[in-house]
């Protein structure tokens, strides 16, 4: 497979993003948002495993245990999922990573994936906000969307896991100077504002 690109020329539809933020922090909100901006598709690992989980195929029968403990799933079995999107002709000139990569190995993984299609990560958005602003979203999300790992237990779990398990990602795409760190701690407005901004700042520089 081979991504269409023309040397030199990078327009909305071809960039690559990725978000990294703490569980709650507006990842899917936010990225709702921006794909109908950038108009790429949108790869939520999140929602590809919740997918896979209720129409119960093997990937999903893998992955339920860990999710509903609120640990990151193995690896292999993520890279396996967005694998088959990614190769899916609707990617080839862009897309808009929520909640992957989750760990160092999986953000090798995909380098490596990158460099042999001769593609490049267009930029990483952190989205920043304090544990208690964190704690108290998923527990107003707790009532509207009945997800089973938005118990207290699990949301405390979730954020011990993303202090160390995703959060050393934020070095690794500071050194190569893809790092925008956004403030989350605002109306989803304000915060797709400051991404809007953010983003058009990269493509014109
Ligand atoms: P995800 O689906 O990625 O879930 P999340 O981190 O909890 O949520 P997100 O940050 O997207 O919050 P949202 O916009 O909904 O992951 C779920 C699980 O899947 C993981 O725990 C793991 O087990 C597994 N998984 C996924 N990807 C994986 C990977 N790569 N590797 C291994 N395992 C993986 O916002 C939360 C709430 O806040 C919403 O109710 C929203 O309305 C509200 N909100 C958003 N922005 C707001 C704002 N600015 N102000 C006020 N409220 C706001």
């Amino acid at each position: 497979m081979g991504w269409t690109r023309i040397a030199g020329f990078e327009d909305a539809r071809s960039m690559i993003v990725v978000f990294i933020g703490p569980p709650g922090a507006g990842k899917g909100t936010q990225s709702r948002r921006l794909v109908e901006y950038l108009r790429v598709p949108h790869l939520s690992t999140g929602d590809m495993l919740r997918k896979a989980k209720a129409e119960k195929d093997p990937v999903g029968a893998l992955a339920a245990g860990f999710m509903d403990r609120g640990q990151l799933v193995p690896d292999a079995i993520v890279m396996e999922v967005v694998g088959h999107r990614l190769e899916h002709p609707e990617c080839q000139n862009g897309c808009l990573f929520d909640g992957f990569p989750r760990t160092l190995g999986q953000a090798a993984s995909l380098d490596e994936y990158l460099r042999t299609h001769n593609r490049r990560i267009s930029v990483v958005l952190e989205l920043a906000a304090a544990e208690e602003e964190l704690i108290a979203r998923m527990k107003r999300r707790a009532l509207t969307e009945n997800r089973v790992d938005d118990t207290p237990e699990t949301i405390h779990e979730r954020m011990i896991v993303y202090e160390r398990q995703t959060s050393p990602l934020l070095k690794y795409y500071r050194e190569r100077g893809l790092l925008e760190s956004v403030n989350a701690m605002r109306s989803p407005d304000e915060v797709f504002q400051d991404i809007q901004s953010r983003i058009e700042a990269r493509r014109g520089s």
